[in-house]
């Protein structure tokens, strides 16, 4: 006991000392200050971003379950803005959408922490992509309290940006994309060697939680020399953890896992994504010496019955994109059920009723263009139940806020909505979402 009140300390130390996650002696109350800044990439690559507080992530709010979060934002942005709190299940009027914070204005949101979970907040005013892409994100961390048993607790936020040589942002898309890929790939606003690398000593154990705070982009993560142990999707943790070397992230996704540090002082390790020339690589560097291995400390939540397809769902949603709108690069629009946002029609939903959605992916656009194009899909104000991938359930219970629709494929979901109100159900892909890919859930 007395050796865990020492690493717990030891901990909450390393944690402010490293800066990137910082914990305020009040950690609810947070004023951002929404400004532009000079942000540097990289020695020699330097770019203007759009930051929450003047970093690239914005500053990281670090909180208690169930904690009171009072945050007073103040836009100095030249044009109007919002936050949404990806992943928080709260009262509909502090999700972000349906607020206007106008360029000098001040907005106060005031809300509870629910569930402890990695999760991030973002702009959700239309269009969104001119504003998430420009750095304009952040983690939002709801600590659990195994989480400061941990030897380093580490979140790495994942990005591209589309550049040129001198760090100007490059308008539209590259190479006749339908989707806006960047040419250079940030971890926590740095590229290449500028990336801080994750330090250890033999016999730690770390917890590592990346979010995809891409617009468009999916990333692949591998690690050398080592295996990730996945505890945790979207925030939620797992009944059974899995060992993997690969990590994929849909735009929108949180993935929390831990490192046992099983080499040798010396020795280097990297994690990286499928392209590592483009900068996005993390060095995991050993130091000297080791200490007793560790164990997780780590705990599964409570069993629940597995998921069971659906026979009938109780509604059905396509999604698709055609050709001809005045949305979205190079004319495409991107639908729900043939219809574009704000015409597209909303899912009704019972307060505190169970639903369940079985969403198509037919994108014949893509297909036909041999482009990959599965659809990340968010819904806001709660967290769902993945009940089958093309009609296999998942071997153990999975509960997600984004979950990519494959291509020509479908998935069933099922969720039930805590809080009235007209919550979006969009695609995490943001030429997506601001090209027409977004409804409503309506929860009455
Ligand atoms: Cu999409």
């Amino acid at each position: 006991m007395v050796r865990r009140r020492i690493r717990f300390r030891h901990a909450v130390l390393t944690a402010v000392l490293a800066g990137a996650l910082a914990v305020p002696a009040a950690a609810g109350d947070v004023e951002l200050e929404i400004r532009q800044t000079e942000w540097e990439l990289r020695p020699g690559l330097t770019t203007r971003a759009w930051t929450y507080g003047g970093t690239v992530p914005g500053r990281p709010i670090v909180v208690r379950p169930g904690e009171r979060v009072r945050a007073t934002v103040t836009n100095r942005l030249p044009v109007a803005t919002n936050i949404h709190w990806h992943g928080l299940v709260l009262p509909n009027d502090q999700d972000g959408p349906a607020l206007t914070i106008e360029p000098g204005a001040v907005f106060r949101y005031d809300f509870l922490a629910g569930e402890s979970g990695t999760y991030w907040y973002h702009p959700h005013r239309m269009p969104v992509l001119p504003q998430m892409d420009r750095g304009l994100y952040a983690p939002f961390i709801v600590l659990a309290p195994e989480d400061a048993l941990y030897d380093g607790d580490h979140t790495f936020v994942l990005d591209d940006w589309l550049l040129d040589s001198r760090g100007n942002r490059l308008e539209g898309t590259s190479r006749q994309e339908m989707e806006r890929y960047g040419n250079v790939e940030t971890v926590n606003g740095k590229t290449g060697d500028a990336v801080a690398p994750l330090r250890v000593r033999a016999g730690q154990i770390h917890k590592l939680r990346f979010i995809n705070a891409s617009t468009a982009a999916f990333h692949e993560l591998k690690v050398s020399g080592h295996r990730f142990r996945v505890t945790h999707l979207d925030g939620h943790p797992l009944q059974r953890p899995y060992e993997t070397d690969r990590i994929d992230l849909a735009p929108g996704e949180r993935v929390d896992a831990e490192l046992f540090a099983s080499r040798h002082e010396g020795e280097r390790y990297r994690i990286s994504s499928s392209r590592p020339e483009l900068g996005l690589v993390i060095p995991i560097v050993y130091g000297p010496g080791s200490v007793p291995a560790s164990a997780s400390p780590f705990r599964p939540p409570a069993p629940e019955a597995p998921a069971a397809v659906p026979a009938r769902p109780d509604q059905e949603l396509v999604l698709s994109s055609g050709m001809g709108g005045m949305m979205g690069p190079g004319g495409m629009v991107w639908t729900i059920d043939g219809r574009a946002f704000p015409r597209t029609r909303p899912i009704e939903a019972k307060v505190g009723v169970p639903l369940t959605l079985r969403i198509y992916n037919r994108d014949h656009m893509s297909m036909m263009m041999g482009h990959r194009m599965d659809h990340p899909i968010h819904v806001h104000g709660t967290r769902f139940r993945v009940l089958s991938v093309n009609g296999t359930a998942p071997d153990q219970p999975i509960w997600k806020d984004t979950v990519p629709v494959p291509l020509g494929g479908f998935v069933d979901i099922s969720f039930v909505m805590k809080n009235p109100g007209d919550w979006m159900f969009h695609c995490h892909i943001i030429d997506h979402e601001d090209g027409g890919m977004m409804t409503f859930v309506r929860a009455r």
